[in-house]
């Protein structure tokens, strides 16, 4: 059962850590080398205090406090959902029994796997925007970069707890390793793709909280349907979280859009570059390289790990519970993307185990597709003709049936000699990079805000817009 979170323990939780002596210590053992991570890993602009959200109850009613805090005092802690006494597992060989309160030996392995997969990304998206303060372009702003920033931090310890309690010494040097590797980095970097590439500029964290904290949606929302209880309430209270990471995408990026919109109608010419906004084709650009490689990190359209996952009652579908099947998909098949004997991008019929991946990336997709149509919204009601798209599901894969081969944004092939000519086309350019880069000068003052960017329709937590959010050091 879960308690009442205890902030003045050194580890806020509510799992009872106090009750278990040998894992409070070894987490309050791990604590000041995640400390010592953040400092030389986390944020690096001086700030004296931000205004951030504090999880201090999983219930559904005034689970967060807001409250201006000094980053390094931030309370990371472990929470997971309450537990439902009546929760049976929903799918797979195990379906109808209960669900696993401790690690069944036979997956204690490919559990293992997932928690650090899952636990690698959170560390590494911090690192990934560390550089961030320097330039946002307002207080608020730099306010939700900051919230996003502590909460990764607070996923990580998520994961880093069921590491700890679950998985013995083995899982205490997983949760060494999390601390290691590096974004970017050659010797020792971060498991999955996405999550070593750089977010250099606004733009780019606002498409990453956009299409990768997406991809960390449906993971989350798969691992909480796991047999394995704790893992699932973990998932559960993180989820609540993530929604506001993906609400700083979804509206950055509309802000971004509406500002170029109002350049482009303002002087009749979508020349916006020179008026200091970010050209639409540029906002393609940029989405089509975001969108890619966080359909990469759904892995193979077909994969027997996926399918192994799921028979064991490890890693669910998206809203197992809704589906109307038989949950076990023994007899089933599912049409994938493959790439045809001819060489060209065709379906092909798979047992529906194997196609889990694809099940999976065809949900986040449809979710993806509500995001272009907002933003074509906004161009549509200012009259203008242009508009955004989502590309072709083959265009710059590094991961999967179209892992070894090019296609432009509409799907059609090219070879490899054509797509090195037109890639600049499609994926922001060293040209579309520096003038993106030169536009991200930081607006550190109230009410103030740059501008390529329009500014927030609402604050935060009822907050008006020259709040102040952030007080730097
Ligand atoms: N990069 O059998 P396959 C988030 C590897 S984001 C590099 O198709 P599987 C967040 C794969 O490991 C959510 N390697 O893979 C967002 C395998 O290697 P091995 C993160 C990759 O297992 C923003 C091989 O290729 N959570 O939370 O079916 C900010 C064959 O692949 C990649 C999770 O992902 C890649 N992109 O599926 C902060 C959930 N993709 O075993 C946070 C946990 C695949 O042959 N992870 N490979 O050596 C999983 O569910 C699965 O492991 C994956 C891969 C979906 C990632």
């Amino acid at each position: 059962m879960t308690s009442t979170p205890d902030y003045a323990e050194k580890i806020p939780n509510n799992v009872d850590l106090a009750d278990d002596r040998r894992l409070q210590r070894a987490l309050e053992s791990w604590q000041p080398n995640f400390l010592s991570w953040w400092e030389s890993m986390g944020p690096t602009l001086p700030t004296r205090d931000v205004y951030l959200r504090t999880a201090v109850n999983v219930g559904r009613e005034g689970w967060a406090h807001f409250g201006h805090v000094a980053m390094r005092d931030y309370r990371w802690g472990i929470f997971l959902a309450e537990r439902d006494p009546d929760r049976r597992i929903g799918f797979g060989e195990h379906q109808g029994e209960p669900p696993w309160q401790k690690v069944p030996g036979e997956y204690r392995s490919d559990l293992r796997r997932l928690i650090v997969i899952q636990g690698d990304t959170e560390p590494a998206s911090v690192e990934q925007q560390r550089n961030l303060g320097a330039t946002a372009p307002s207080l608020y702003d730099l306010r939700n970069l900051f919230q996003v920033n502590v909460e990764e931090g607070r996923h990580l310890w998520a994961m880093v707890y069921l590491l700890h309690a679950y998985f013995g010494r083995e899982g205490r040097e997983e949760a060494e390793e999390l601390l290691h590797r590096n974004s970017g980095s050659q010797d020792a970097p971060r498991i999955l793709g996405a999550f070593n590439e750089e977010t250099p500029d606004w733009l780019s964290f606002f498409m990453f909280t956009y299409f990768t904290d997406r991809d960390g949606k449906y993971q989350l929302g798969t691992l909480k349907e796991s047999a394995f209880d704790p893992l699932s309430r973990t998932c559960e209270f993180m989820l609540k979280e993530e929604a506001h990471h993906m609400m700083v995408g979804t509206t950055g990026v509309d802000r971004v859009v509406e500002r170029t919109v109002q350049l482009t109608v303002e002087h009749d010419s979508d020349e916006v570059a020179a008026r200091g906004g970010i050209p639409l084709d540029v906002i393609q650009k940029y989405l089509n390289f975001h969108y890619s490689v966080s359909l990469d990190l759904f892995g193979g359209e077909t994969s027997t790990n996926v399918a192994n996952y799921y028979t064991a009652g490890l890693k669910g579908r998206w809203l197992e519970g809704r589906r109307r099947d038989d949950h076990k998909l023994t007899s089933d098949s599912i049409m994938v993307d493959t790439v045809d004997e001819d060489g060209q991008i065709a379906q092909a019929e798979v047992a529906a185990l194997v196609g889990l991946n694809t099940d999976l990336r065809r949900e986040y997709i449809a979710d993806c597709e509500g995001g272009v149509k907002r933003w074509n919204r906004i161009l549509e009601s200012a009259g203008l003709e242009a508009r955004l798209k989502l590309p072709h599901v083959a265009f710059n894969r590094k991961v999967g049936a179209f892992a070894g081969i090019e296609a432009t944004p509409d799907g059609e092939r090219l070879s490899a000699q054509e797509w090195d000519l037109r890639r600049g086309e499609w994926l922001p350019t060293e040209v579309d990079k520096t003038h993106v880069r030169s536009l991200m000068r930081p607006v550190h003052e109230r009410g103030k805000i740059a501008a390529w960017i329009a500014p927030p329709r609402n604050g935060i937590n009822g907050q008006p817009f020259d709040y102040e959010y952030v007080r730097l050091a």
